[in-house]
């Protein structure tokens, strides 16, 4: 998860060197494993969680299903990059020993400044898969167009189109900015607007103060909130704010030209506040969806009508039951869940020893729910 990505930064920066890794000798069984781990549900209008066919043993994170259920993106490595954050001092060129899973092309393009020199750089793409009615199985994963080579994209989020659900109005993913004036390979929010579902092509960089050089910006979620007004949540921890990781919302009221100052949600503690999602219910009342400092899914209610600021009591939804971790919570229309899990095969193994895939939490009735 996100967690994972601001540990290796941290360390890349204090690299010196390691100690290499061999490849484990003997492999778990990953099938076993992942049919024998189930999270608890919480809330009771919920059925029974399960993977989704199109997980493999890559690093499927940070998921995005759209609400119409067709279109699904994720965070993308071809690695056990946990293993790899917890043991390799964070040298982006020694990630052999935890290769795994498909799309190796990903991390085989080295930075120019380092090319003859490495095989290998650690690096992250936005993966796709679109079926063309909710019916269908999702195809397998295919890498985004709007991938960027030799750096870390993620936490993609769409709106899509009102009339045309092939259109998106946006699409916002992150990128660890190269610039060393806008973005100092920090962590930036960019978007395409008007756009296909994986489009290709020069992106835009929401402006100051929603970037800014010093900061990860993280997690995005953007809502149209009338003409020309806009909503962006997203997630940061070294802006001033509670402590850890707090969920900041911006809003612009000239369709996207400026931002006000990022404020934090009332719900910010001391501990992580992560992984923001809003999801408008049928009434048409706002709910943010979110990870919460003690690793559950948990949702809150907008208290009152355009106050971006004040949320409900926290009711949790799904806790993590004997997996490692769950988070990235994203909604489909009916309600239905879409999230990262992260399965631990114990300490026996030492670079294949963590799996994340994306799971799917079904609303009871929904196309999802089987
Ligand atoms: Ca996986
Ligand atoms: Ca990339
Ligand atoms: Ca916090």
């Amino acid at each position: 998860m996100r967690l994972v990505i601001l540990l290796f930064l941290g360390m890349a920066a204090g690299f010196v060197g390691c100690k290499k890794k061999k490849p484990d000798s003997e492999r778990p069984d990953w099938d076993k494993i992942k049919s024998a781990t189930r999270p608890v549900v919480i809330d009771t209008g919920y059925g029974t969680p399960y993977r989704l066919d199109i997980s493999t043993l890559g690093w499927e994170d940070g998921p995005f299903i759209s609400p119409d259920g067709r279109t699904l993106y994720c965070f993308y490595t071809p690695l056990d990059l946990f293993s790899f954050v917890l043991n390799s001092n964070g040298d982006p060129f020694a990630i052999e020993p935890y290769l795994r899973g498909p799309f190796v092309e990903i991390v085989r393009k080295v930075p120019a400044r380092y090319q003859g020199s490495a095989s290998y750089f650690l690096s992250s793409d936005i993966l796709i898969s679109h079926r063309a009615s909710v019916n269908d199985p999702f195809p397998p994963w295919s890498i985004a167009h709007f991938s960027t080579p030799a750096t870390f994209d993620g936490a993609p989020q769409m709106v899509l189109n009102d009339t045309n659900p092939d259109e998106a109005e946006f699409l916002l993913f992150t990128y660890l900015n190269p610039d060393p004036d806008s973005g100092n390979e920090k962590n930036d929010i960019v978007y395409y607007r008007h756009t296909s579902l994986n489009p290709d092509g020069p992106f835009q960089r929401f402006p100051a103060p929603v970037n800014e050089v010093d900061y990860q910006e993280d997690n995005p979620h953007l809502e149209i909130i009338g003409k020309d007004s806009l909503v962006l949540f997203f997630t940061n921890d070294e802006r001033p704010g509670s402590g850890g990781i707090d969920i900041f919302f911006s809003l612009s009221n000239d369709n996207g030209r400026t931002w006000t100052s990022p404020e934090g949600v009332d719900f910010n503690s001391a501990g992580d506040e992560d992984m923001p999602f809003l999801w408008r219910d049928a009434q048409g009342a706002y709910w943010m969806y979110y990870m919460t400092p003690d690793n559950r899914i948990a949702r809150r209610k907008q208290r009152t009508r355009g106050d971006w600021k004040h949320w409900d009591d926290a009711v949790v939804v799904l806790d993590k039951g004997n997996a490692l971790a769950v988070g990235e919570p994203t909604l489909t229309q009916w309600g239905d869940i879409v999230f990262a899990l992260i399965y631990d095969a114990g300490k026996a193994y030492t670079t294949d020893r963590y799996d994340n895939d994306v799971w799917v939490l079904p609303r009871k009735g929904s196309p999802f729910d089987r």
